[in-house]
């Protein structure tokens, strides 16, 4: 075609040649005129194309619209768990459709009212009850650089405690607790300073817990399971310390259950995003890498599953975070293979939604998006996220969109 564009000469000559044929020259010359415009057409379609994809590629347009309501819950809007603690922050919900209803299982994070120049954090003790630790700010021993972490006589704590509470809404914006549902906490040694992040999976009627279990042996993973959202059944530590940001697909794949998890390894190695299968929830084997830590982009630090990926006809699509060594927390997108999940297709180059409000910007940490829950209802896809780890959000995105701005 370009070279039927380019070569306006060829096209004087074939008219050239067909005049000496006389009556034919017109119709002729038209035709040839016609393709020559017409390719002319079709090039400036294809460019304008291109330019067009290099656009959403770049990330110019936003392909997540946060909600108008954002902030849609903050500390304020939950009861405390018991008297003397107060929240301080509400973040990274997962997220489940139950009896028409969308719900929220909430990060609760507690502490007691801070006294000025000391600081105070609960963790739980050997029989699972509330002990408050306090600690002079003065103290030589005592490092608080951190909001989330402190470190004290060579042993780390978080400043808060973490329990989940699961809550329900007719329209996505306004929840509230409903009547038979219950909270879940920390029940036993490795979980003594809290459980976080949860991801739920739903599988038949069952709605399967992977959070964050925290304690002074370590950061690991939990499974619970519910129908109800009242009744929970314990499954144990499914994966041991070091691992968090685990979530389950919701459907088998050749047979086998599969999870993202991140393994992290303080020397050698790092915070990378693996996957492992099972035949039965539980036990988990044949463990692989499948995103690495990238120098210089918005993942070059640590990065993590949000929740369970979503199944398209490109591949299985996982929203996840990657955050720099100054922790500031983007999304970005993978796209798996959709019969062997351990493959990537293709990885966003530029984060796909960033810190940029104030609530995502300021707040207990600020710099914030995570992501742990998302509904998808057609091509939108609506994720929650915790902004600044203080107060939770919520946005929508076309899931064409996204594959686009992953080149499919
Ligand atoms: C970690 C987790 C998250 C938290 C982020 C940002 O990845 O503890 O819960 O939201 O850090 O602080």
């Amino acid at each position: 075609m370009c070279t039927v564009i380019l070569d306006f000469s060829f096209v004087c000559r074939i008219c050239a040649l067909f005049s000496v044929f006389g009556w034919g020259v017109n119709i002729v010359y038209l035709f040839v005129v016609l393709v020559y415009f017409y390719s002319f057409l079709y090039a400036f379609l294809c460019i304008s194309n291109f330019l067009t994809h290099r656009i959403i590629m770049n990330n110019t347009e936003p392909l997540f619209i946060r909600f108008a309501q954002n902030p849609i819950l903050t500390p304020r809007d939950i009861q405390p768990s018991m008297e003397g603690l107060v929240i301080e922050c509400l973040l990274n919900p997962g997220v489940f459709y139950f009896r028409n209803k969308i719900g929220l299982l909430l990060r609760v994070a507690e502490r007691p009212l801070q006294k000025e120049n000391f600081i105070s954090f609960p963790i739980l003790d050997d029989l699972n009850r509330i002990e408050i630790m306090e600690i002079s700010k003065k103290d030589p021993e005592l490092n608080w650089t951190d909001p989330r972490v402190i470190t004290f006589r060579g042993e780390d704590y978080l400043t808060t405690i973490s329990h989940l509470c699961p809550v329900f809404s007719d329209d996505g914006i306004h929840f509230s607790v409903l009547e038979g549902t219950n909270r879940l906490f920390g029940n036993n040694e490795y979980s003594s300073f809290g459980i976080e992040d949860c991801r739920v999976t739903q599988i038949g009627d069952e709605y399967y817990l992977t959070y964050t279990s925290v304690s002074s042996k370590g950061v690991g993973v939990g499974l619970k399971k519910t129908k109800d959202w009242g009744n929970y059944t314990e499954l144990g530590l499914i994966f041991p310390p070091h691992n968090k940001d685990c979530a389950i697909f919701e459907e088998k794949i050749n047979g086998l259950y599969y999870a993202l998890h991140r393994p992290s390894s303080p020397e050698i190695g790092g915070n990378y995003m693996w996957i492992a299968e099972s035949p039965d929830l539980v036990h988990w084997g044949n463990h692989k890498c499948i995103a690495c830590t990238r120098a210089g982009k918005f993942d070059s630090a640590r990065l993590g599953a949000g929740c369970a990926p979503v199944k398209t006809e490109k591949g299985w699509l996982v929203i996840y975070h990657g955050a720099t060594i100054e922790n500031r927390y983007c999304l970005g997108a993978l796209l798996l293979d959709i019969n062997d999940p351990s493959v990537v297709i293709a990885r966003s180059e530029s984060p796909i939604m960033e810190p940029e409000t104030s609530y995502e910007k300021m707040g207990f940490f600020g710099d914030v998006i995570f992501t742990n829950g998302q509904l998808v209802n057609g091509d939108e896809l609506i994720i929650y996220y915790g902004a600044a780890d203080e107060v939770i959000c919520g946005a929508k995105a076309s899931i064409i969109s996204i594959l686009r701005s992953l080149g499919f």
